[in-house]
């Protein structure tokens, strides 16, 4: 089982869309491991986002991200990580999947409302910064031998 960091990125909360993008990771059948909605600190944002530091972007994805509260989440599955990036789309909207969050919620780089973990490395890198141990919760679902082979 794998973990990732996923991010509802402010626009995100913004526009009113936690409820939706948390829906589809739970309708794909992703099972949710830690959630907290936090404004973030210029320094946790720095940390985050520190191998774009020197793009041009870089300042600007500081300003936005730091610009108003964001949910904060673990979640869990089968190739969690892969799952939610194909779910999330290209970073581009304008280049994401029709289907996708990105593709159906957005139009620009600069506002494409999530952030998800890019592989194991930086899965467990990112969970580490963003929570400590004993807010990751491990349980079981019910439902989880009709979602996971196990
Ligand atoms: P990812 O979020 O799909 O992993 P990255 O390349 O890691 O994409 O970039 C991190 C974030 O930086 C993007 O999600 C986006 O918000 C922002 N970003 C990336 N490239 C650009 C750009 O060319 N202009 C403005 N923002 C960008
Ligand atoms: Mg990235």
């Amino acid at each position: 089982m794998e973990r990732t960091l996923v991010l509802i990125k402010p626009d995100g909360v913004q526009r009113g869309l936690v409820g939706e993008i948390i829906s589809r990771l739970e309708r794909r059948g992703l099972r949710i491991v830690a959630a907290k909605f936090m404004q973030v600190s210029r320094d946790l944002a720095e940390r985050h986002y520190a191998v774009h530091k020197g793009k041009p972007f870089y300042p600007g994805l500081i300003d936005y991200i730091t610009s108003a509260p964001v949910m904060a989440m673990v979640w869990e599955g089968p190739n969690a990580i892969a799952a939610v990036r194909q779910t999330m789309g290209a970073t581009r909207p304008t280049e994401a999947a029709p289907g996708t969050v990105r593709h159906d919620l957005g139009l620009e780089v600069g506002r494409n409302l999530t952030h998800a973990s890019d592989g194991p490395q930086t899965a467990s890198t990112e969970i580490d910064l963003w929570f400590k141990q004993d807010e990751l919760v491990s349980w079981r679902r019910d439902l989880d031998r009709w979602i996971f082979e196990e």
